[in-house]
């Protein structure tokens, strides 16, 4: 295989060194411009093991509509946290490969996108049909989810299998994935289709369902990728050393709690519109942070109703769960714990110690955790 050129994307401006980018589009375009190339460098690679073009088309087809269509918040972070770790702007090489592994994030997103989507019965994505509900994939794309997941594996080995983190990027990557899938599995347990029990839903369940199924990829990984990038050791070379992983964990949890939480809630009052899915959590009789606070709200009559229309695949039964929604006061309650998640949030992280790495090159800055923050915070789509 031809070695890929790192592309030249010399004209767009680099990230600043302690914040955001000040021109997302443009930040945005650069990071979009790696995507070409990985994926390039994935079908050259079906190329070499000489599959058939049809199959090479197809697999084209699929990282095309599965992948980039996003917002991309998880794959930008790993540059932006890069940036900001290092508290300077970034070289060509150091840019590249950061953004490198922000699409492996957004390949690992993509993959258990599309598989949660089948599993989910989902209608649409990112404002366009499912990709199992495309004419002719359907359960193809249970084969598609699973070469997202392995080509996160092809682009970490042709761009780091010589760094000295090399083993602890693929461990991070299988840990990571192992944990959401642990995730995914009690999200759909609690979420029987022919046994509806609301008594089965709590607020604990629902907290373990969304720290493992979201947060540790969503929040934790982008900012792990960063540090090991950064050169934070993931091992402690003497006791008296920060855990530098465990800081981040110990913010990121709860950020991505808060995150999945607005997941759940733009479920139930989001447009499709706004939020290029139609939500599907009441149809699919999910334990979502929505009938938690209605069923600690209801009274008898609502909690009948509740009981009687939650989990069926019916639109009426739908919109009768939706209207006790409403009446125990959902959307003012959302409001309530989305203001106290935010004051919570930023005490937490202006509490957390800003470190510096053992090398002297990288400090561990709150800004990184407050950028997040600020991102997703009052979002509506
Ligand atoms: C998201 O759960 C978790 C993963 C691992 C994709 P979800 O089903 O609430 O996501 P969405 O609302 O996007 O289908
Ligand atoms: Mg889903
Ligand atoms: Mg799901
Ligand atoms: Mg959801």
């Amino acid at each position: 295989v031809a070695a890929s050129p790192t592309p030249v994307i010399a004209s767009l401006p680099l990230a600043p060194p302690t914040g955001p980018p000040k021109d997302k589009a443009a930040a945005r375009k650069r990071f979009e411009a790696v995507y070409a190339t990985v994926r390039d460098d994935l079908l050259a690679d079906f190329r070499k093991h000489n599959m058939p073009e049809e199959a090479i088309e197809y697999y084209r087809r699929s990282m095309d509509y599965n992948v980039p269509g996003g917002k991309l918040n998880r794959g930008l972070s790993v540059v932006d946290s890069v940036a900001i770790l290092k508290g300077r702007d970034l070289n060509e090489t150091e840019y590249f490969k950061a953004a490198v592994l922000g699409w492996a994030v957004e390949w690992l997103q993509a993959y258990f996108l599309v598989a949660d989507d089948i599993m989910d019965a989902s209608i649409t994505r990112r404002s366009q049909p499912c990709w199992y509900r495309v004419d002719g994939v359907g359960l193809m794309a249970v084969n598609d989810a699973l070469i997202l997941e392995g080509a996160i594996f092809q682009m970490i080995r042709k761009h780091f299998r010589n760094d000295p983190f090399y083993v602890d990027l693929i461990d991070l990557m299988h840990e990571v994935s192992y944990q959401t899938e642990m995730g995914q599995l009690v999200d759909l347990i609690t979420a029987p289709e022919d046994r509806v029990d609301l008594s089965k839903f709590n607020l604990s369940r629902h907290k373990t369902i969304v720290l493992y199924k979201t947060a540790v990829y969503s929040f934790y990984l982008p900012v792990a990728l960063a540090l090991l990038l950064c050169g934070f050791p993931v091992e402690k070379k003497n006791e008296s050393d920060p855990d530098y992983y465990k800081l981040a964990l110990d913010i990121l949890l709860p950020l991505g709690e808060y995150f999945q939480i607005q997941d759940d809630y733009l479920d139930f009052a989001g447009t499709p519109e706004q939020i290029g899915k139609v939500g599907t959590d009441i149809m699919d009789n999910k334990c979502s942070w929505c009938i938690n606070t209605a069923l600690a709200h209801a009274n008898p009559t609502q909690r009948a109703i509740l009981d009687a229309n939650y989990g069926r695949k019916d639109a009426d039964a739908e919109a009768h769960v939706k209207q006790v929604f409403r009446e125990v006061g959902v959307d003012a309650l959302y409001a309530e714990y989305e203001s106290k998640a935010y004051a919570r949030i930023n005490a937490l992280i202006d509490a957390v110690p800003e470190v510096t790495s053992p090398c002297g090159e990288a400090v561990l800055r709150r800004a990184i955790f407050r950028v997040f923050l600020e991102k997703i915070y009052k979002r509506t789509k």
